[in-house]
C-alpha cells in the first residue's frame, strides 16, 4: 500500500503515521503538511528518520488548498489511498475568523478530491468530527450517522461543507470515499489550544484554567489511539460512500474534566476561573458507534480515566515538547524541515 497522508505534522495525524509505523510497516506512507502553527514535525522527530531510511515514509510541505502542487503530487504517484485529516480545526479560532477554515476545509477538500479522482487514487478517506451534528440536549439521543447536519460554529459548517461534497463525489463520480466522524480526541502531542493540554499545562505552570461559563457542557471524549484505529479500520474495511461514527463512550462535563486534571497534577479548585462563554457554544455531543461495531469490528478499548492519567504523564514527561510550543521554538524545525522538504523533494534529501 501506498499512502498519502494531510494533516500528518498535526495532533491526530501524528499519531495515525505512528500507527501505521508501528502496525503496517510494509507501506509506504507520504505526510502532506502545510506546517501551519498546528504542524509541528517534532511530533513524529523520533520516528521520522529511521522510516525515511527505510524508503517507508516522507514528508512533503504542500497546502491541499494549492491545486498544482496537490495535483503535481498526486498524479503520477500511484497512491492506494488518500487519507485527508489537514484541517484548521480550532473552533474558538474560527469564531475570530473564518477565512482560513472555509479554504483548507472546504477549498482544500474540493482540491483533494479533484486531484485523487483525476490521478486515479483508489480510495478517499475523509476525516470528520461529530460537531457536522450540532449539538444535543441532556435527554437526546446520541448522533447516529443519520442524524441530520446542523452545525453550529464556522469551524463544524465548514467540516460538513466539506463531508457534503465528499458524499457528492460518491454519489456523483461513483468515487470510493469513506468518511469518518469522530468526538473530542485527547492524548500525547495535542496542542495546548485545545482543553485538555491546556488545562495540564496551565496547572503544571501556575497559571488559571480557563473554564468556558459554569463548566457544564457536555463532550464524548475518545482516545487518539482509539481513533486512529478508527480510522485505519474505516480506510481497510469501510464501504464506499458510507459514514462511520466512532466515539469513546466517555461523556463528561468540562468541569469534571478540569477537577479530574487538577487531581492528577496535584493543583487546587482555587486556580479554575469561569470566564465569558464561547459564542454559540455547543451544550452536548454523545456519538452513537454500533455502525462501526458492527461493520468495522471497532470498540474504543481505553476508559477516559486511565487515558487522562496517561495524558497527564505524558505532558509532565515531555516538558520541552510543550515548552518549545509555547515559547515558538517548534517554528525553527518547521521551518528547517520546509527547507528541506518543499513540494515533490523528501525531507532529508
Ligand atoms: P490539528 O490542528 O492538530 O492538525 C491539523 C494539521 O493540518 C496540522 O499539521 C496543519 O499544519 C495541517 N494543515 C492545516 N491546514 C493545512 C493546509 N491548508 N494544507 C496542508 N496541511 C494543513 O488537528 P487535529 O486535532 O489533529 O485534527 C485532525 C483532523 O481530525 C481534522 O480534520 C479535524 O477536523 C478532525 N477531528 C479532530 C478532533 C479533535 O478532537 N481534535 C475530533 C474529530 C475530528
Ligand atoms: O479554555 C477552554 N475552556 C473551556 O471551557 C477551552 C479551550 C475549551 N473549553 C471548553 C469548550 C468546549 O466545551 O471545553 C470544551 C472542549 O473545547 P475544545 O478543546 O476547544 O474542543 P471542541 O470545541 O469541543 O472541539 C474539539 O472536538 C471536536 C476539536 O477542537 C475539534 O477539532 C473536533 O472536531
Amino acid at each position: 500500500m501506498k499512502i498519502l497522508i494531510t494533516g500528518g505534522m498535526g495532533f491526530i495525524g501524528s499519531n495515525f503515521v505512528r500507527l501505521l509505523l508501528a502496525e503496517r510497516p510494509e507501506w509506504e506512507i507520504w505526510n502532506v503538511d502545510a506546517l501551519t502553527y498546528a504542524g509541528n514535525p517534532e511530533n513524529l522527530a523520533d520516528v521520522a528518520e529511521a522510516a525515511e531510511a527505510r524508503g517507508r515514509y516522507r514528508f512533503v510541505r504542500a497546502d491541499i488548498a494549492d491545486e498544482a502542487a496537490v495535483q503535481g503530487l498526486l498524479d503520477g504517484g500511484d497512491f492506494d489511498a488518500l487519507i485527508n485529516f489537514a484541517a484548521e480545526s480550532h473552533v474558538d479560532r474560527s469564531i475570530l475568523s473564518s477565512a482560513p477554515f472555509v479554504r483548507t476545509n472546504v477549498v482544500g477538500t474540493q482540491i483533494l478530491l479533484d486531484s485523487a479522482r483525476s490521478a486515479g487514487v483508489k480510495r478517499y478517506v475523509q476525516v470528520s468530527t461529530d460537531e457536522v451534528y450540532g449539538d444535543l440536549g441532556p435527554d437526546d439521543a446520541p448522533f447516529s450517522e443519520t442524524t441530520p447536519l446542523a452545525p453550529s460554529s464556522p469551524y463544524s459548517a465548514t467540516k460538513a461543507a466539506a463531508d457534503h461534497l465528499v458524499l457528492a463525489y460518491h454519489h456523483t463520480h461513483r468515487m470510493d470515499v469513506v468518511v469518518t466522524r469522530c468526538s473530542n480526541n485527547y492524548g500525547p502531542y495535542q496542542f495546548p489550544e485545545k482543553l485538555i493540554p491546556l488545562m495540564i499545562v496551565n496547572a503544571i505552570t501556575g497559571k488559571r484554567l480557563p473554564v468556558y461559563g459554569r463548566g457544564e457542557n457536555v463532550r464524548d471524549w475518545i482516545h487518539v489511539e482509539d481513533h486512529c484505529r478508527g480510522v485505519l479500520a474505516a480506510l481497510e474495511r469501510g464501504e464506499p460512500g458510507e459514514v462511520y461514527n466512532f466515539g469513546g463512550a466517555s461523556e463528561r462535563r468540562n468541569l469534571d474534566v478540569v477537577r479530574a486534571i487538577i487531581g492528577s497534577v496535584g493543583v487546587g479548585e482555587e486556580r479554575i476561573e469561569y470566564v465569558t462563554d464561547r459564542p454559540g457554544h455547543d451544550r452536548r455531543y454523545a456519538i452513537d458507534f454500533r455502525r462501526a461495531e458492527a461493520e468495522l469490528d471497532w470498540l474504543p478499548t481505553r476508559s477516559f480515566e486511565s487515558g487522562l492519567a496517561d495524558t497527564v504523564r505524558w505532558y509532565l514527561e515531555n516538558r520541552e515538547w510543550w515548552a518549545r510550543v509555547q515559547d515558538g521554538a517548534y517554528r525553527q524545525s518547521a521551518e528547517m524541515i520546509a527547507s528541506w522538504g518543499s513540494a515533490g523533494e523528501p525531507a532529508g534529501a
